[in-house]
């Protein structure tokens, strides 16, 4: 468990910030900012289903004091933040199962999916 609201956002926090840099390079590779290749995007793809597990345990009571974007409406809502967490959470095991395939199509509808998860969520409980 974590010692302080400090420890549960830093905790968060390097998880969303891994996320980004997974996101960053496939919506690099989707866009043809970069040469696409299958195996590194399915890799990112992976990382992100398996990281996308982890910051919903940072969010503890309490935890919207301090150095975070966080905004208490999280624990207002609780139930809407963690039905958001959970489908950002299937959003991203079916973008890695979009990404072992070679469906670019759903591959990139899948990512897009996802992305609005991300962004669903950064509308409503993030800081802007
Ligand atoms: C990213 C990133 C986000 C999301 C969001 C998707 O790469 O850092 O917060 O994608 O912009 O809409």
């Amino acid at each position: 468990n974590f010692e302080s609201a400090d420890d549960a956002i830093h905790y968060r926090q390097s998880a969303f910030g891994l996320i980004a840099y997974q996101f960053g390079d496939m919506s690099a590779m989707l866009k043809g900012k970069k040469e696409f290749n299958a195996d590194v995007f399915a890799q990112r793809a992976e990382n992100v289903a398996a990281l996308a597990k982890l910051p919903a345990e940072g969010f503890i009571a309490g935890s919207d004091k301090g150095n975070t974007e966080a905004l208490a409406k999280i624990w207002e809502n609780q139930a809407d933040f963690d039905s958001r967490m959970g489908e950002f959470r299937e959003n991203a095991a079916k973008l890695a199962i979009a990404a072992k395939g070679t469906d670019k199509d759903a591959i990139k509808a899948a990512f897009m999916n996802t992305g609005k998860s991300c962004k669903g969520c950064h509308d409503n409980y993030k800081k802007d």
